[in-house]
C-alpha cells in the first residue's frame, strides 16, 4: 500500500490521479502545508521542505518531488498509461516538458506564495510577487504555444495533462488560463471530463 501526504488543491492531485488510473491501493494523509497544526512537524519529518506531495512506497521509501514520483509510478504501473515508455518516440518530448512543468513552473510557487522567506520589506515582497507572477504567465504561454490536441503531446494522454489540469487552478488561475491559453484550457476541460478522474479532481478543485 502506498501512503500519499497531500492536501486539497495541491499537486498531490496529480499523484492521486495516477494511483487511481493504476488502481493502486493508497492511504491518503491530509497535511496542508498552509494550515497550522501538529501535522506540520510530521510533514517536515518526511519532507524537510514542508511540501506536499510526499509518497511513501510500500517498502517505506520516502519520495518527494512530484516529477520523480511520476517517473517511478510510470515504471511500476505502466497500465496507468501516463508515461511514454523508453522506446516511445514521444519520450524525449515528455521528459522535456515534465521537467519544464516541475522544475521551471511548479517550483516558482514557493517564491510568490512565501515572499517573506526570500526578501524583507513589503516593497521587495510586492516586487518579487509581481516578477514571479509575470514569469509564470510567460511560461504558461510558452506551454500553450507548444500544446497539441486533444492532449499536450497530441493523441497521447500523459501525466503532462494532469499537471496542466491541476496547475491551471493555481495562480494566475483558471479564468486567466481560459482567456490566454486556449490550448491548455481545452486540455483542462478534457481531463475534467474523464470519468476515471472525476472523483479526484472534484475532491481537489470542486
Ligand atoms: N518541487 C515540488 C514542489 C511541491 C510544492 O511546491 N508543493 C506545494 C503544494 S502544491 C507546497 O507544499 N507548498 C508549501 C511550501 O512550499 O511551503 C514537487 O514537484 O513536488
Amino acid at each position: 500500500m502506498y501512503e500519499l501526504w497531500s492536501a486539497r488543491g495541491s499537486g498531490g492531485a496529480i499523484i492521486e490521479a495516477i494511483l487511481t488510473l493504476a488502481n493502486a491501493p493508497v492511504r491518503i494523509i491530509d497535511a496542508p502545508p498552509w494550515e497550522d497544526g501538529p501535522h506540520l512537524e510530521k510533514l517536515r519529518q518526511v519532507n524537510p521542505l514542508g511540501q506536499v506531495p510526499v509518497l511513501i512506497l510500500p517498502d517505506g521509501t520516502v519520495m518527494t518531488e512530484s516529477g520523480a514520483m511520476v517517473l517511478l509510478l510510470g515504471e511500476r504501473h505502466p497500465e496507468a498509461g501516463v508515461v511514454p515508455a523508453l522506446e516511445d518516440p514521444l519520450r524525449p518530448a515528455f521528459l522535456r516538458w515534465l521537467f519544464f512543468v516541475t522544475a521551471s513552473i511548479y517550483a516558482t510557487f514557493r517564491f510568490d506564495d512565501h515572499p517573506e522567506r526570500w526578501v524583507s520589506g513589503e516593497d521587495c515582497r510586492t516586487e518579487l510577487r509581481e516578477r514571479v507572477g509575470a514569469a509564470r504567465k510567460a511560461m504558461l504561454r510558452q506551454l500553450d504555444d507548444e500544446a497539441g490536441a486533444p492532449f499536450f503531446l497530441g493523441d497521447r494522454f500523459t501525466a503532462l495533462d494532469l499537471y496542466i489540469a491541476t496547475m491551471s487552478h493555481w495562480k494566475p488561475r483558471l479564468d486567466w488560463v481560459s482567456k490566454n491559453c486556449p490550448r491548455l484550457d481545452a486540455i483542462v476541460r478534457r481531463i475534467k471530463a474523464d470519468p476515471r478522474l472525476e472523483g479526484v479532481l472534484i475532491r481537489h478543485f470542486g
